[in-house]
């Protein structure tokens, strides 16, 4: 099949690059992709070339072959090391392409600016447009190394077919970690073969509240989900293949509600059978601290490292109130036995236990920074209190990620409209707030700049149910975001002015980044639902 032509000039979008290059001059002409154009893949460019193929071959019918006079060169070329691991280079003139990177990694990033080269309506199912790419010289490497996103699917399940969609987004704005929340209070979603009540129990719950923080209403519909090991390798795989690195969190010793309820044996109190969750806030049951316990965990890990070849694991850490242990005699001996001057301090060293494991397994364990819990050095901390935490960290010799809440969290309403949908009781976080995110280290102290290794969007979902709500928040903040991680410049005027460009290649994706998500998505629209009686009010 032959691309439609059409007699209009193609847009001129290269300006509206986002994240932005950190060069890029324009040149005379352009290329035009046809039926005639060929790949001349060079030895270790194959995936890039196979991506481009899987994005551009079924919605243009366009083969890109491989011929070794191709005028479309992809090639692995060692004399860019400088540019790092996603560094890449990239010559656009009429007489061909040439992509060049000194790693595999870096032709992938290079694909995704070739994405965006291409007219917006490329990116669409059906493109109507030629396929021309402008004139360019582009030199291009990330000021971080860690640009992620979490998704929660603990608090709603979303299907593997969802998430490879969500990771193609992501790499579309060059975001290389896919931080996946498996597990917490409401639902455990991470296959483990040596106990499987872990999701069969812990991955339904019974209902989930539809009221605002804190509400007493619940929607009374039963929510489940988990994946196979089958689907989470897919997963793994496409999203390597496009350059996007899953990180599992399998979080410890608070957020285990549903572990709980599916091995009361793990408690603090063996004897009391909990259900999953059904509410939304800080859970006060935690794990138990007996050998026992500290086993099933190691048992799990092998499970998630098994699976999950990031070099990062997850291991949770944040929010974990300590009363149970307070109050339990078998809690106070092995805080005792264990040298602590208290149960406070089970939390610090119950995350060693579990991160010695990781490190075992050859990996590195990362961990929420919080009050009172002194992790090892081993831990990359990721901070979402305060930025206060990560230089406390970075100050004791810690790897930080940046994920403060008040510039990551997508979580919490986009704007203040009143037909914003429910969100994190919480800040507005507009787009140019998450632009504003800080990464540079207190004016005194430049050194700890060495220690940031990037930041990341959070997209908890409590109250997020559907993938249209998900994009919803998540577009365009993410962009913005995706663009600080990238190219650290503090540039707001020029960012803006691209990002209404880059709109057009959300909409081209069906990204309904404006368009408020539909009914089901507004649980808590207090005035569609059926009237019933609130805790608080007067009836
Ligand atoms: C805090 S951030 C949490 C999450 C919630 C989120 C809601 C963090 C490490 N813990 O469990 O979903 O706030 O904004």
């Amino acid at each position: 099949m032959d691309v439609p032509h059409r007699t209009t000039p193609p847009p001129r979008p290269e300006l509206a690059l986002v994240p932005r290059p950190s060069s890029l001059s324009s040149r005379p002409g352009g290329f035009r992709l046809d039926a005639t154009t060929r790949l001349r893949v060079a030895p270790g460019a194959e995936g890039a070339a196979d991506l481009l193929r899987t994005y551009l071959t079924p919605t243009t019918g366009l083969r890109l072959e491989h011929a070794e006079d191709g005028a479309f060169v992809l090639a692995v070329d060692p004399t860019l090391a400088g540019l790092g691991e996603e560094g890449y280079g990239l010559t656009v003139t009429p007489g061909g392409v040439l992509l060049r990177a000194a790693h595999p990694t870096g032709l992938l990033r290079g694909v995704q600016t070739i994405r965006q080269l291409l007219p917006y309506d490329a990116l669409s199912a059906r493109p109507a447009q030629v396929l021309a790419l402008p004139g360019v010289e582009i030199t291009d490497a990330p000021a971080h190394p860690w640009r992620g996103m979490l998704l929660d699917v603990a608090r709603h399940f979303q299907p593997v077919s969802y998430l490879r969609r969500f990771v193609d987004l992501l790499a579309l704005h060059k975001l290389n970690v896919l931080h996946l929340h498996l597990t917490d209070d409401q639902g455990w979603r991470m296959p483990v073969s040596a106990y499987p009540r872990l999701t069969e129990i812990g991955g339904r719950r019974t209902q989930s509240p539809i009221g605002p923080a804190g509400s007493d209403r619940f929607d009374g519909r039963p929510h489940g989900g988990a994946y196979t090991r089958a689907e989470l390798a897919g997963l793994v795989a496409y999203a390597g293949a496009r350059g996007v690195t899953v990180v599992p969190e399998v979080g410890v010793p608070g957020h285990v509600r549903a572990a709980l309820a599916a091995h009361p044996e793990l408690g603090n109190h063996p004897g009391t059978r909990l259900d999953v969750w059904t509410r939304w806030g800080v859970c006060p049951n935690v794990l138990g601290v007996g050998d026992h316990v500290l086993d099933f965990f190691r048992t799990v890990l092998d499970e998630v490292t098994d699976l999950f070849p990031a070099p990062y694991i997850h291991i949770g850490g944040d929010e974990v109130p300590t009363q149970e242990w307070e109050a339990s005699p078998a809690a106070l001996a092995r805080a005792a036995q264990e040298g602590l001057s208290g149960p406070r301090e089970l939390h610090g060293w119950f995350m060693a236990q579990m991160a010695d494991h990781v490190v075992r397994a050859g990996r590195r364990p990362v961990a929420w920074a919080e009050d009172g819990a002194t992790l090892p050095l081993t831990c990359t901390v990721m901070s979402w209190r305060t930025p206060q935490h990560a230089w406390a960290a970075a100050r004791r010799g810690h790897d930080v990620i940046h994920a403060d809440h008040r510039s990551t969290y997508f979580d919490y309403a986009r704007g203040s409209g009143r037909l914003e949908p429910p969100a994190q009781p919480g800040h507005v976080l507009d787009v140019r707030t998450v632009y504003g995110v800080d990464l540079l280290p207190p004016a005194d102290e430049p050194p700890l700049a060495a220690r940031v290794l990037g930041t990341q969007g959070q997209l908890w979902t409590e109250f997020v149910r559907t993938p249209e709500h998900i994009e919803y928040l998540t577009y365009p903040r993410l962009c913005a975001l995706a663009e600080r991680a990238w190219d650290s410049t503090d540039d707001w005027r020029d960012f803006r002015t691209r990002l209404d460009g880059h709109r057009a290649r959300l909409t081209a994706l069906g990204v309904p980044h404006d368009v408020l998500p539909p009914h089901p998505a507004h649980p808590h629209d207090l005035s569609r639902a059926p009237r019933e009686r609130t805790k608080g009010t007067v009836g």
